[in-house]
């Protein structure tokens, strides 16, 4: 785990070296540790990557979904038998503990190993003609070269929910991975390669915003999907519309998890504590906000709280760790500051813990906070912090809990705790979110069904499932009638 590795480019079918700034990816616990390094792609691999990605379409468009599939499938069982070695390597690079790191892995081959499945399913439709003699069928097509912009966050798997339809779907494809994160990004493209998928079908790019803002502009791409914040999404779509190119865009969240005064209080500690606090709070679909029913606040906090104090913050290859460090020194410090200004506003800390764990040039550890936001009108309420700091109202019956959750620009996901089936379906009616779990935790993500948020958590199709198809084809209406 302690050697560099030396970083490059996919581009066609070779591996080369960049022409850009010096890229590095540093590990998050140890961060004089460099994890990898090379120099990011410039113009010139830029244009190479995306008409290598257009040579390579016709080709890749007319190859049977069965045998574009087989390349995904064997790419899914590479990773699954490299699980340990890669789930260890993420960790070092990403921050997350081992056991994630490994499950990670184990994620993305799964989902490759669904996909694999995906692209000869895919169906048109035949309908009947107002004309005599005549069909109309409505037919799919791949949009072409997609780009793929991926977040640091879920290194391998969210690179593979996007990249697997794209290709399964006739797409090629020109990635960027997030630049924190570039050895995992290597990692999946060395494992579709060596699975034989066809040189120009999938290109890789390493480098940072400059070179993302590039793809978004370049001529050459047919559609962009991207994860990452509202923000970044916002000029990725505006800058795409000005060219008529379709975006897929998952974005931020703040998620709610709203534990009502019927709950099974076990369940609900357990679940909130994983929503809250796995991957140290970094992910989109991460609890960011509890909102509590009064009749159970004080014994639902008490233990949530014992269980946040009692998290091993650490090393995440040491398997003890529970809670790995959040990815840069400047996502801590922007953390410790939205804290900082939340007690300046009136907000209460629960969790024993000062949230600044351990000392300069340590690790970039955040303990797992909890922030009594009640009476407060505290920014941390509504910003995105993506790090295991979670805050919390009391508030009286289910009415006001879904109204609060409703709260502010993001409807990613929420999670409802009730035993009664009348107040989930009231649930279901009355929170504006793409996602909604019903005693179960606000992460997670099955690929078979769609996956995205609503108001300021997403833009386009949703991804996943058949939500996906809808993304990476458009239709084509025939309009068949006999020659003669
Ligand atoms: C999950 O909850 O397991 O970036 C997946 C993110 C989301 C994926 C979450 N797009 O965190």
């Amino acid at each position: 785990m302690t050697a560099t590795v030396d970083l490059h480019h996919r581009i066609g079918g070779r591996w080369t070296d960049g022409s850009g700034e010096p890229v590095e990816s540093w590990s998050p616990a140890h961060p004089d540790r460099l994890v990898a390094a090379g120099r990011a792609a410039g113009d010139d691999e830029l244009d190479a990557a995306v008409e290598a990605a257009r040579q390579a379409a016709s080709g890749w468009a007319r190859t049977p979904a069965a045998s574009r599939g087989a390349f995904l499938r064997e790419a899914g069982r590479l990773l699954s038998a490299r699980a340990d070695g890669l789930g260890a390597e993420l960790a070092e690079e990403e921050g997350k503990t081992l056991a994630e790191g490994i499950g990670e892995v184990r994620r993305a081959a799964q989902i490759l190993d669904y996909v694999s499945g995906v692209g000869d399913r895919v169906a048109g439709t035949v309908h009947h003609s107002p004309r005599p003699g005549e069909r109309i069928l409505v037919t799919r097509r791949p949009l072409g070269v997609i780009a793929a912009i991926t977040p640091f966050n879920f290194p391998i798997a969210i690179p593979a929910w996007k990249i697997a339809p794209a290709l399964a779907h006739g797409n090629t494809v020109v990635w960027k991975p997030a630049d924190p994160v570039p050895l995992l990004a290597l990692r999946l493209a060395e494992a579709l390669v060596e699975a034989g998928l066809p040189d120009g079908v999938l290109n890789l790019l390493i480098g940072g915003p400059d070179l993302g803002r590039a793809m978004v502009a370049h001529p050459g791409i047919d559609g962009i999907t991207f994860t990452g914040s509202t923000a970044v999404g916002r000029s990725i779509a505006s800058a795409a519309a000005a060219r008529g190119v379709p975006v897929q865009a998952e974005l931020g969240g703040k998620n709610a998890a709203v534990v009502l005064a019927d709950v099974d209080l076990d369940l609900a500690v357990d679940q909130v504590a994983a929503g809250a606090f796995n991957s140290s709070g970094q992910k989109c679909t991460a609890t960011s906000r509890i909102i509590v029913d009064e009749s159970v606040a004080d014994e639902f906090l008490a233990r949530l709280v014992a269980r946040a104090d009692a998290l091993v913050v650490g090393d995440p290859l040491d398997p003890a760790t529970q809670v790995g460090p959040v990815i840069s020194g400047r996502a801590r410090e922007s953390m410790l500051g939205a804290v900082a200004a939340a007690s300046a506003s009136g907000v209460t800390r629960l969790t024993s813990r000062e949230p600044a764990l351990g000392a300069a040039g340590d690790g970039h550890f955040v303990a797992p906070t909890v922030l009594d936001c009640t009476g407060t009108d505290a920014a941390v309420w509504d910003d995105e912090l993506f790090g295991p700091i979670v805050g919390v109202k009391r508030v009286s019956g289910a009415a006001e809990a879904f109204a609060e959750a409703n709260r502010g620009e993001f409807g990613l996901t929420a999670a409802v705790f009730t035993r009664d089936l009348g107040t989930a379906l009231e649930a279901i009616e009355a929170i504006d979110t793409g996602i909604l779990h019903v005693n179960s935790e606000s992460a997670g993500a099955d690929p078979h069904v769609p996956f995205g948020g609503a108001k300021g958590s997403g833009l386009g199709p949703k991804e996943q499932g058949e939500a996906a198809q809808d993304f990476f084809t458009h239709t084509t209406t025939v309009y068949l009638r006999g020659g003669s």
